[in-house]
Formats: structure tokens, sequence, C-alpha cells
């Protein structure tokens, strides 16, 4: 903890020495052209690897959940940056999101050949083709092999494509033969339209795209072409070049059509000819013995005093530990200066990576610091008393804000979004499968037939993170969690004005009233709307098309908020209503998991809403109370149920009866409580051991004994299951989800230690914290939009075609590459 030199210090400033030099070094070589590059090799994950390098040959299939995610094909993690994906026979030149992808029938790993083969078929045209990868030179070759030509209907349409990040070549070049060319910033190539008898259906014959009735489509012309091109020349790091041995490479935006596109290079498959029917040479540049930078994960919003403090630094498997790290403060001078220095421990490896721990607990001296490790020091973050007390506002003042439904919201000179929805809705045709997951039976199980108008629903409600759809299921668990915070903590906060009347909602503007309150209101007002004009609530309500579906921007604009009119021609309006069938549809199958669910929800805001909006909370209840009763009896009657969706939704019985009792302290409620629980945490114990933990205040002391027992097994489950990772948090390694299942298992670790201190200490809690703000795998970003000092910068909300964010706004998971 001081200035003064130590014998780890000068070894330390030694090695930073050699360390610089070796950079120098291999920099030298690469501009001399003199190479010492490995060639790539296949290793027991079964991709090739070579330092700077590796090579996946569908270690990733698409799998349909988001169609195209660009997480398939053959892909190649560049110097640490998973910056080319997609790597397949794909049927256009720059394939959106919902096109057709290839399903990978069969994956043949020769160790003796060094290869990997690959039998790739299109369903709808009968087409196989495979793809092999092997390695040549300093790069790999792919061939592509038909054993039948290209059907008829794809001559001049199948093709190889591989795909690069755009943001990994803004600022840089290519060369098509030799000419020089720049990565467009932004889209701005050539596109043709085409007639829709030449278009390839997308998936399940949805269109991303609105023709205005006009019949056709656009498809991209290319930048470039020629037999080689090279992305990035300037850029060893980005460098790949690919030659062709027979027809062009050619080089794609796929921006124009979709915001989500990447540059692609691509080649068509020849007419009439079977065999090896396309080779390319691919050649991404390696830098010699390259080492990826660690990652030193820490918290970006700094840490108490009192609490542990670990950073987890992420390695290179080819990477050696040192020895010591240490931490620099502020001083009253205003420099930093070294002090604490401590040894750093190896934990092992995880994933793809080599994970060590440095510990700098013993430090309780409020102040602003940084992390040095070997010559690279992390950005500064503070050790402060405070350092929790305003970082959930950004959340509570914005983004709660602009994902309110049916309003007009409002910040400063900003409008996010004008009133969306005023059309909503209609009742879901039957028997309908909707492209993001809903699903209409047989029956309506509502008194309105299909397609008809349902009233009074343009009230209330937040978007879908992402897209602009009402989730009901969602909705209900915001709801459980904002009365949870008014309950513990009594949120009072008021930043934000919201008037229910005239829709309109603005940011950083108090009106007297606590903003989580008016939250809570807002939330219920849809659900309230959903069982007072539906009968029940609703599984969601979402626009019936793809074109609208891929909506960014102002959601005011998804639909034209005028009620369709089937009298006018689509595109017609009488300026009250429209001949175009946009309006969104209501999924009204009724399940007794998600009345239950809604009835807990209710319950608890009507609590919440008592003093505030007593109107709204006796509805509240009322409706509570009435969607319990009606499921209760529902269940009486229905078959035995295993299907997916209902194990899933176990347990809601048990959630709507606690919220109920913990309301009205009616004793039929609790013996309903207490008849479940104690089989349900018998069953599954993780997810039912939030609702357990709400009802202790409200019971007796023998039911908090007997809970005890419960917490004890959670803590020794969760202790294993989580000494998997250097983290010691919940990570999800599928994909879409990370962030929210942290997020509650430190919650549910809160409420533990609230009621048994001696069971969970508070690191439970903060660890889950420090994972979220900054101490998780591939970076140390936060992932809480504009918390902590470094958050992302580009996140997946409604405004990510800006490139940008919404503050408040949690990053859903770490993507490990
Ligand atoms: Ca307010
Ligand atoms: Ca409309």
């Amino acid at each position: 903890m001081s200035k003064h030199y130590t014998i780890s210090e000068d070894i330390f400033r030694f090695k930073r020495v050699l360390c610089n030099k070796g950079v120098l070094f291999f920099c030298f070589l690469s501009i001399s052209g003199v190479s010492f590059s490995q060639s790539l090799k296949l290793n027991e994950k079964d991709y090739f690897e070579t330092p700077g390098l590796d090579v996946w040959v569908f270690n990733n299939e698409y799998n349909g959940m988001f169609f195209d995610e660009k997480t398939a094909g053959i892909e190649f993690i560049h110097h640490g940056v998973r910056t080319v994906t997609g790597g397949a026979i794909r049927l256009q030149n720059t394939p959106e999101q919902w096109d057709l992808i290839p399903k990978m029938t069969s994956r043949k790993i020769d160790k003796k050949t060094n290869t990997i083969e690959v039998t790739l078929r299109y369903e709808e045209f009968n087409f196989d083709s495979k793809v092999a990868v092997t390695p040549q030179g300093k790069g790999f070759l792919i061939t592509v092999l038909l054993d039948k030509a290209v059907p008829k209907e794809l001559e001049g349409r199948a093709g190889f494509n591989l795909e690069f990040l755009p943001t990994s070549y803004f600022e840089s070049n290519y060369l098509a033969d030799g000419k020089a060319g720049t990565f467009p910033r932004y889209p701005a190539g050539d596109t043709q339209t085409l007639p829709l008898s030449q278009k390839i259906q997308q998936f399940s014959k949805h269109t991303t795209f609105d023709d205005r009735g006009r019949k056709e489509f656009i498809a991209t012309l290319p930048l470039a072409s020629g037999k080689t091109l090279i992305f990035a020349p300037e850029n060893p790091e980005r460098t790949v070049k690919i030659q062709s041995e027979g027809t062009d490479v050619m080089l794609f935006d796929g921006r124009n059509l979709g915001q989500n596109g990447w540059f692609i290079a691509r080649s068509i498959l020849p007419s009439n000819k079977t065999g090896k029917v396309l080779t390319w040479y691919v050649e991404p540049n390696a830098i010699p013995n390259w080492l990826r930078k660690p990652v030193i994960g820490f918290s970006q919003v700094g840490y108490m005093p009192g609490q542990n403090k670990v950073a987890v630094i992420e390695l290179d498997k080819n990477d050696k530990v040192l020895t010591t790290a240490s931490v620099f403060r502020l001083d009253k001078a205003g420099e930093f200066v070294e002090y604490f220095r401590k040894d750093v421990k190896f934990w092992g490896t995880y994933l793809r990576y080599n994970y060590a721990q440095f510990d700098f607990s013993a430090i309780n001296e409020e102040g602003l610091y940084y992390i040095q490790y070997g010559n690279q020091q992390t950005n500064t973050f503070q050790i402060e008393d405070d350092v929790y007390a305003k970082i959930w506002q950004p959340t509570m003042d914005v983004w709660f804000p602009v994902q309110m439904d049916h309003m007009e919201v409002n910040e400063a000179y900003r409008v996010w979004h004008g009133k969306p929805f005023l059309d909503d809705c209609m009742q879901a045709p039957l028997n309908h499968e909707h492209f993001d997951g809903y699903k209409q039976g047989s029956t309506t199980d509502t008194k309105y037939k299909p397609l008809e108008r349902i009233p009074g629903m343009a009230v209330g409600g937040w978007f879908d993170a992402g897209d602009f759809d009402i989730q009901t299921f969602s909705h209900v668990s915001v709801i459980n969690s904002f009365v949870e915070s008014w309950e513990a903590f009594k949120v009072t906060r008021d930043e934000t004005y919201v008037d229910q009347k005239t829709q309109f909602v603005d940011i950083h503007r108090p009106d007297g009233q606590p903003d989580i309150l008016q939250q809570i209101e807002h939330g219920v007002l849809n659900l309230v709307a959903q069982v007072e004009n539906i009968g029940h609530p609703v599984r969601g309500i979402i626009v019936p098309n793809l074109h609208q579906y891929h909506h960014l921007g102002d959601a005011s604009t998804e639909t034209d908020n005028l009620p369709y009119n089937a009298s006018l021609k689509p595109f017609e309006s009488n300026g009250t209503s429209s001949g175009t069938m946009d309006d969104r549809w209501a999924f009204t199958n009724r399940t007794s998991f998600l009345d239950y669910r809604t009835s807990g929800a209710l319950a608890g805001a009507s609590r919440a809403l008592r003093g505030y909006n007593n109107k709204l909370s006796d509805k509240c209840l009322a409706i509570a109370a009435k969607l319990t009763a009606e499921a209760l009896e529902i269940e009486k009657n229905a078959k035995p149920d295993n299907s997916p969706m209902s194990r899933w939704g176990k347990g809601s019985d048990m959630i709507a009866m606690v919220q109920l009792y913990l309301t009205t302290k009616d004793e039929r409620y609790k013996k309903g409580f207490l008849d479940r629980i104690w089989k349900l945490l018998d069953e599954n114990l993780e997810p039912n051991m939030n609702a357990a933990l709400l009802a202790v205040p409200a019971m007796d002391d023998s039911y908090k004994t007997k809970l005890r027992g419960y917490a004890i097994k959670y803590k020794e489950k969760i202790d294993k299951d989580n000494a998997d990772n250097p983290y010691a948090v919940p990570v999800i390694k599928r994909g879409w989800g990370g962030s929210s299942q942290v997020i509650n298992w430190a919650s549910t670790n809160y409420y533990i230690h609230k009621i048994y201190p001696d069971i969970i200490d508070k690191e439970y809690v903060y660890r889950g914290l420090n994972y979220i703000f900054g101490c998780h795998p591939y970076s140390n970003l936060s992932f809480v939009n504009a918390v902590g000092n470094r958050s992302k910068k580009v996140a997946y909300g409604g405004n990510r075609a800006d490139f940008t964010t919404i503050a408040g706004g949690v990053v859903p998971r770490a993507y490990f590459s």
C-alpha cells in the first residue's frame, strides 16, 4: 500500500519492457513481409486454430429461433473478435434475417485429411450441397461439391456467401483485383427492383418487404467484384484475402435491405455442373504469436468499502498468468499512485479461456482507483459508500418511459415516439402461427369472431424489448418486480410526468407523483383492459405482418393508427379508418397459468396503488380474485396436461394465492398457498424460492423455521452449480438471456439474506451486481446502458439502427465468441 518499489514490481517493470519490445519486433516482421505464422490445426474441440485465428465450420448451426442470427455456418474468431460468420450456400445476394437458411444434414470431421465437411439442404428446393474446409498455406480452402446440379429455379441464385461484421470494417478499405474502394459507413450501394415472380420465398411465406401492392421486391447490386477480394489490407487484425478459382467474388452490402445486414462476399454457383463447383482460398491474416489482450473484469459501478472486490482476469489460453497485479489510487496531489499490490491466483479453464482472480478486498478506503495488470490499466472506478444509490435511476427515468405503449413520450427537445397503436386491436384468426412465436388455436376463447375489432385496448402497457408487441407474461413479471421494489424500498422518486388522459409522458419533469406507482398503473391498465374487454388475460398483442414487425424507430408509425375498414382498399383512408390490414392482433387462447400469474400481479398492484389510485386498486383486487376463482374451476375440469408450457407454468397458482393472501389476509388463500408451496419447493427449489420468501412477513414462526431448511438447501445447490465458472454466478450458455437470470438470482439471495443473514451473506447479492456491471466474460462493459463508468454503446433497443442505446436498458447477455 505504498509507493516503495518492491522486488516484484521490478520484475514486473522488466517484463513490461520485454513485452513492448516483443510487440515492436513482431510489427517489424509483419511490415517486412516475413512471417512465421503457423498453419491452422484441427483441435480437440473440432475447430481449426492458430494464434490470432479460429475457424469454425458449423460448430454453430442456423437454429431457426431468430432465423439467421449471424452466429452460424463457417465463422472466424479473428484476433479475438467474431468478425466473420454465415459461410454457407445461400440463395440471395444479401440474405435477410427471415430468408431461407440451409439445414445441416451431416458434419464429418476427418483428422487424417484435416478436413471438416458438411452437407447442407434446402428442403423447399430439394437441393443438397457439400461444403468442405481444409487448411492450406496460411489460410484454408473452401470447396463446394454437388452430386446433382443446382435446381433450375435456383440457377444464378444459389451461391456461396461469407458475411463480415460491418463495424469491424468501418473506416477500412477493400481491394477487388487490386482496385481500392472504401467500405461504406452508411449503406449507399446500388439496388434493383425486380418482379415478385423472381423472388425466392422467405420463412413460412412471410415477407419482410412492404411492396405497397406493386408485386415487386428489391435485390442489392455488388459494390465490387473480382477474382481476388481483400478486406482491410491496412489493418493486420482484420485483413482477409479471398481468391476464387472460377467465378468472381462479389462484395455486397446487406444493410441496403435490412439494418442488421452485413458486408457479404459471394460467388454464384455455376449452372449445369456437378462435382467440385466452387473453390475459394481464404486467408485471414494471423499476426504471428498473437495473444489476446487480457480482459480485466470488474464492476464499472465500483464497490462499497466493506464488500469483497475480486477482479476476474480472462486470458488467452496461450497467455501466462502474471504473478501480481496492483491497484492505483488518486492521491491528494491529483496523481494516481500504486496503492496496493497482491498475488494473482490462477482459477482454471472455463469454455475458451483461462481465468485468474485478483482479490483487492483489503482496500476499504474511499476514493478513485484503477487496476494495473501487466501493461494494461483499466478505466477508473470508485470505492464509495453510495455507489449503488443512483444506479437504478436511468432505468426508472428513461428506459421505462420510452417503453410505454399508447403514449407520446417526450424528453427535452426529443420526442422518443408519438402515440402508438391507437388502432388496437383485432381478434387473431384461428389456427394461426405467428412468426414471433404466438399461436391461435382452433377457438378464440372470446366473444369475438376472427379479425373482429376488440374495443378499448389502446391503453397502458409496455413494449417488449427490441420490438413493439405486448407480452402479457412479461408485464406480469414487471409489475411484480415494481411492487416488490415499492414495498421493500418505498421508491418515491419523481422525475417523470405521466398524463393518462392525454396519453403524454415527459422525461425529467416531476409531476408530484412517484414514478414507480405511475408505471405500475400503466402496466395494470393494459391487463385490466384485457380482462374487461376480452374476458381474460391474453398471450400477446402484435402486428400481423413481418414487413411491419422489423420496425425500427418511432413506434407510432408501425401501424397507420387508423382502425381497419374492410370497405376501403389497402393504403386508402377516409381520415378515421383505413383499408390497410395493419392493426395488431390479440392472441387470445386462455391458459390457467397466465390467469393465475395475472391474478398475482394485480393482487400485488392493488396494495401498491392503495392511496394513489383507489378505484384502480379496488378493480385490480376484484379482477385478481375473479381470475383465480375461474382458473380453479377451469382446472377442475381440465384434462391432465404435460405440455412444456404447462410444466413451465407450474406454481403459478401458488403465486396467485400468496399475493391474494398478502393483500386480503383471507385464510382461504393462506391455506391455498400452504397446500402448494412445500411440494413445489421439493420439486423445483430455485424458481419457487422467491414467492416462499415474500410470504415470510405474513406467516408465523413455524413457517419461517421450515423455510429455513430450504434456504440451506438452496445455498448448497447454488454453491455447487456456480462453482463451474470463475464469476460464481449462474452463467447461462444457451442463446438469448443470461442477465435476467443473474439479476433474479441476486434478488432471491437478497431476500434470503434479509430473513436468514447467517445462511446467505451480502456477497451473494453483490456478486450478481458485479457480474452485470462488468465482471463477466469477453468484455468489462456494464450490461446496463449508461450505468457505470463504461457500458455498451450499441444495444438491442428500438433505436438500434442508429447504433445507440436506451439508457437504463439491460443487455440480455454476454456473447461468447
Ligand atoms: Ca412522476
Ligand atoms: Ca390500422
